[in-house]
């Protein structure tokens, strides 16, 4: 499948979603833009962002609105940020950062890139276990920090280890926490102290985040942001949900590039992240 047909399927659900809205409202004779509104209400943008993008849209009187809407979301989502070759996945509980890693293992090691993991979550239970399957499957090789053990020796370990002298890129997994655990963020902050003296300049923090839960995820991103900045966003499990549009919102208030989006339980259900295609994805083919 293309990678244009695995957005769009990723997509489904929110953009049914705005199809059947976008039918109701357009039966009942509603104006152009409050339409529109609407949509992106459903799709989970937000208000004051949805408020914001309709008003610059009305602002340019645009002749096709559709059009001057996508380009108005695609501009909002088109951010960058630099790549930094030690990549640290932090998120709450089950957002789906151990699967990410794998999975983006898979793309890097297809791509011909010199790999290393680092696992430093030595505290759920099997959590090494799982991670260790993802680095045998992809064949990376790994360093993982024994249950119990400190989180932030673990990465101090990793990173000064031998193996990852002469890779291209280091990824490296953390436990889930919630972001209303003090501790639990000092920790993690503690972990970005350690890898920042061993590897200066080069580590960036990517937020992962499940789609499903809307809005909410923008409490999150708040309270992360605080703690680490992360330099770039992966929205998982886009394919079971409606509330695509949260990317509209995160990237509307925060700058944040969205790097990569999660599509499904496989290998291959991580994907580069392009606005183009998202917004083209995400509108209902006939309006
Ligand atoms: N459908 C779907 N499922 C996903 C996606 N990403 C992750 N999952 C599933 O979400 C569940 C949790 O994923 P994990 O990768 O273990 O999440 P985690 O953030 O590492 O969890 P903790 O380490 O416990 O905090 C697993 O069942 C994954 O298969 C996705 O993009 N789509
Ligand atoms: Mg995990």
């Amino acid at each position: 499948m293309s990678i244009i047909a695995k957005i769009s399927k990723g997509l489904s659900k929110t953009r049914e979603k705005m199809a059947q809205a976008f039918q109701t409202v357009f039966e009942s004779g509603a104006r152009d833009y409050e339409l529109l509104e609407e949509l992106l209400l459903l799709a989970d943008v937000g208000p004051a962002v949805a408020g914001e993008i309709i008003s610059r849209v009305k602002e340019k009187k645009p002749k096709d609105i559709i059009t001057a809407l996508k380009d108005e979301v695609v501009q909002i989502l088109s951010l960058e940020s630099a790549d930094k070759p030690v990549k640290i996945f932090v998120g709450i509980n089950g957002s789906g950062k151990t699967t990410s890693l794998g999975k983006l293992c898979h793309r890097y090691v297809s791509e011909g890139k010199a790999l290393f993991v680092i696992g430093t979550d030595t505290f759920r239970a099997a959590a090494d276990m799982q991670l260790e399957e993802w680095c045998l499957r992809t064949g990376v090789p790994y360093y993982i920090g024994k249950p119990g053990s400190d989180p932030a020796a673990a990465i101090f370990d990793g990173l000064n280890s031998t193996a990852a002298k002469n890779v291209n890129i280091i990824l490296c997994d953390t436990a889930g926490r919630l972001h209303s655990n003090k501790n639990l963020m000092e920790e993690l902050n503690k972990i970005l102290r350690v890898s920042n003296k061993v590897r200066p300049d080069q580590v960036e923090v990517l937020l992962v985040l499940d789609a499903a839960i809307g809005q909410n995820a923008m409490e999150q991103m708040d309270i992360f942001q605080q703690a680490v900045q992360p330099s770039g966003i992966i929205l998982t499990k886009l394919d079971g949900t409606a509330r695509g549009g949260v990317a509209i919102a995160l990237a509307a208030k925060y700058h944040i590039p969205i790097k990569y989006i999660g599509v499904g339980e496989g290998l291959e259900d991580l994907l580069p992240f392009s606005p183009q295609d998202y917004v083209d994805s995400l509108f209902p083919e006939d309006m």
